[in-house]
């Protein structure tokens, strides 16, 4: 089965990649000839999760599935939330990203956070959506040199931040690795068995 996968972003394709790898035939936007950037103007994430792959399929017509994701923080009311990947200005920099946020959080007591990914499958025109959420908190430095976007300064339960985790660890725990899992057994069990 032949899954077109709608991110520009390299990181997100590789974790997908070491879950769906030797399951599904995921191809990426790069893989398709398609150069252009997805839309993600709504206010929720789900509504960007939906917007950015609805675009896809109705310019290319083949089952596809994108997902988005934003970092929650309490202490700042959920931000940035929908607005994570731009939240220190459009050059979407995580190193500027990463610094904002610290100094937003400076003095605040309260530093839990979660992940929230929102994964949109779009197939023969049926729309499912699946959610991965992970707890944590917000460190006061950025440690590790794995991961990408704001891991370096999400902290776990046991101390280590995402940027510390190998690709299989991180995705063992992570939001997208939960809402990666939802997806593969909904292809594996509800939508195969359906079809037949
Ligand atoms: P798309 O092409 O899929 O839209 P994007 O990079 O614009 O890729 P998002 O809007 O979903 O991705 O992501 C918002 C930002 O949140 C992203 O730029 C990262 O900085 C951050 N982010 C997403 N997933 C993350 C993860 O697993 N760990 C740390 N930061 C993450």
């Amino acid at each position: 089965m032949e899954l077109i996968f709608a991110t520009g972003n390299q990181n997100k394709v590789k974790e997908f990649q070491q879950e769906l790898a030797g399951k599904y035939d995921v191809k990426t936007l790069a893989e398709i000839g398609f150069t252009d950037e997805l839309p993600e103007d709504q206010d929720t994430i789900e509504g960007n999760s939906l917007q950015k792959t609805q675009t896809l399929y109705n310019l290319i017509k083949k089952d596809c599935f994108g997902e988005d994701t934003g970092l929650e923080v309490a202490a700042l009311d959920g931000e940035p939330g929908v607005y994570s990947a731009r939240y220190a200005g459009d050059q979407k920099d995580s190193e500027a990203n990463m610094d904002l946020l610290l100094k937003n959080l400076n003095g605040k007591k309260d530093r839990s956070a979660q992940f929230k990914t929102v994964i949109t499958l779009i197939l023969s025109d049926k729309v499912y959506q699946f959610e991965g959420i992970l707890k944590g908190t917000i460190g006061h430095c950025k440690k590790g040199s794995g991961g990408f976007g704001y891991d370096p300064v999400f902290v776990l339960e046991d101390g280590r931040t995402l940027a510390e985790l190998t690709l299989e660890e991180k995705s063992t725990v992570s939001h997208r690795g939960k809402a990666v899992r939802k997806l593969i057994q909904f292809l594996q069990n509800d939508y195969i068995y359906k079809v037949e």
